[in-house]
């Protein structure tokens, strides 16, 4: 008698629907099935985070009729499981053909490819409740009292979370929804970064505190109305004491996660142009005051204020930059960021490692943008909590545009620059549709 053919199937869900029993059912249909169950964390690194653990998912799957086996499943790739079950076939729906799961279905034929398994797909069907449910879920994670905390969340669930940096409602979206998939797992940033460089050049004017409170008051909202993930203010200088104290109160409502303010005074100019521009940085005292004040206006236990250092820009050196560190820290601070504009990293690795030496608490940020060799991975060994890509969107996104507006005036008309850099006229009417 021919040996009963196996099927396996993953399931990330904690919604179970019609369209999932119905799958589960032609699963069966086909052999004895395996279910794989995504981990919570699994799930949350690409969809949000699931309402029922995984055990109790698992367990919910185990009771449907057709599932003969359940297992968890680490990855949102396919490797682990058909390696070691080697299925007849895999089932899924059609819908991972586009989006973010297209690389795993990718990488999923590739495998089966390799001991002669066979993918069958069938015709996902949209469920109009459990749409509407997820819609709800993932409005709910926009709303200003769930979106706060969730950046102190992820870092105590995660150690190290990475940000980049949106300055309207489309590198919004970007930051929010870029997904990618490498060894088997989807990444994606954790949170934006609202950068002071960024929302200046936006809007055609230098990184000297110019742009005004209210003017980034704008971009934030601007942002936030199409995002859900966690923000981070680069909150310039702070302004006055007196004003801080009122910011502070202005952000932790609207619910943006922390404000990173840096300990200088006078007209602010970027780091980057260290003491190539004139730039005085302020005393522990003064400073310390600053995050004081700030720290007693707040309402909340999940809005940080996190301490800049600028002790390496201004070449005082790695000491300075530890004794302000603590200081700041002392004062209320819930971090530190510490910069450099050096594009060797020993010297911010080295304040990272004695920094954590002492304190293996207080919120450890840095914004590699000249010493960009170090990963993420490596990061981590040092103890940093949040990595921020703090210009790449607008670094990437001018060049492109300028290079299409030259080659548009070269040619006296748009067919070359069409072709060699736009997008398709109907991918951008439809980039945003309607709710
Ligand atoms: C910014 O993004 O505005 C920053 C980081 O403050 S840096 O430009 O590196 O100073
Ligand atoms: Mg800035």
């Amino acid at each position: 008698m021919a040996e009963k053919k196996t099927v396996f199937m993953s399931i990330g869900t904690d919604v179970i629907h019609g369209g999932h029993m119905e799958i589960i059912h032609k699963a069966a249909e086909l052999g004895e099935l395996t279910v794989g169950v995504l981990t919570d964390e699994v799930v949350a690194s690409y969809k949000r985070h699931p309402l029922l653990t995984c055990e109790e998912r698992m367990k919910v799957v185990a009771g449907l009729k057709g599932v003969a086996n359940v297992i968890r499943q680490n990855e949102i790739g396919y490797a682990v499981p058909l390696r070691t079950l080697r299925p007849d076939y895999v089932v899924h729906g059609d819908d991972w053909r586009e989006g973010f799961q297209k690389p795993v279905r990718e990488e999923c034929l590739a495998l089966l490819a390799e001991y002669g398994g066979e993918l069958v797909e069938f015709p996902y069907s949209h469920n109009g409740e459990y749409d509407r449910l997820e819609a709800a879920a993932r409005a709910q994670a926009s709303i200003p009292d769930l979106r706060r905390g969730r950046l102190k969340q992820l870092i105590e669930r995660k150690g190290l979370v990475t940000c980049m940096e949106a300055h309207n409602g489309l590198t919004g979206l970007i930051t929010e929804k870029t997904a990618v998939m490498v060894n088997g797992e989807i990444r994606q940033f954790d949170g934006m970064w609202v950068s002071s460089l960024c929302d200046s050049t936006t809007k055609g004017k230098p990184d000297i505190e110019l742009v005004d409170f209210s003017s980034r008051m704008n971009t934030i909202n601007e942002i936030m109305d199409v995002t859900t993930k966690p923000m981070i203010l680069d909150g310039d200088t702070g302004g006055l004491t007196e004003h801080f104290v009122y910011t502070v109160r202005t952000l932790e409502r609207i619910g943006v996660s922390a404000v990173i303010i840096e300990d200088k005074v006078g007209l602010k100019r970027n780091s980057l142009f260290g003491t190539e521009a004139s730039q005085q940085q302020d005393s522990v005292e003064n400073f310390c005051h600053k995050i004081a004040a700030g720290k007693k206006a707040l309402r909340t236990s999940e809005f940080m204020i996190i301490a800049r250092i600028e002790s390496l820009i201004l070449d005082q050196g790695i000491e300075d930059a530890l004794n302000r560190a603590f200081a700041y820290v002392e004062a209320g601070a819930s971090g530190v960021m510490i910069h450099s504009r050096r594009k060797e990293p020993d010297e911010i690795c080295a304040f990272c490692r004695r920094f954590r030496e002492k304190d293996q608490n207080a919120v450890l940020v840095v914004v590699p943008t000249s010493f960009n060799s170090v990963t993420e991975e490596e990061w981590k060994g040092y103890g940093v909590n949040v990595v921020i890509y703090a210009n790449h969107l607008i670094r990437s996104g001018y060049p492109a545009m300028q290079k299409t507006a030259e080659t548009i005036l070269r040619c006296g008309r748009a067919k070359e620059a069409d072709e060699a850099y736009c997008m398709p006229i109907k991918e951008i009417l439809t980039l945003i549709p309607e709710e």
